[in-house]
């Protein structure tokens, strides 16, 4: 019985720390202000930021190098791994953002930014 409740309570652990992780409660996501798309070059919104309220083709200064985004629109957006809305997707939704681990291919992939 005491094994059982142990394994719920990290159960619970765990969704805690999953949701903690969906919610950009950290200082430096603020620099997202309403009605752009963000982006940071570290994880956890930190390091070089960058924000934009338009299509961009391109992300001078930013080449394969974004590991934080950041979504303060009303619309999704969508970072693509090529220039020129090419490659894979990355889209995220309104008022979302978060940020990879290295391992995950998305981190330090993205090359263009569409405004949905
Ligand atoms: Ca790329």
């Amino acid at each position: 019985m005491k094994a059982i409740a142990g394994v719920i309570a990290a159960a619970a652990l765990a969704t805690v720390s999953v949701l903690a992780i969906g919610v950009p409660a950290q200082a430096s996501f603020s620099q997202c202000t309403s009605n752009r798309a963000c982006a940071w070059i570290d994880a956890n919104f930190s390091g070089a930021f960058g924000s934009w309220t338009s299509n961009q083709s391109s992300l001078p200064g930013f080449h394969d190098n974004i590991s934080s985004t950041g979504n303060n629109r009303t619309a999704y957006i969508g970072f693509f791994s090529d220039p020129g809305y090419g490659g894979s997707v990355f889209q995220v939704p309104p008022g979302g953002g978060g940020y990879f681990n290295w391992l995950d291919p998305r981190n330090n992939s993205f090359d263009s930014l569409y405004f949905y």
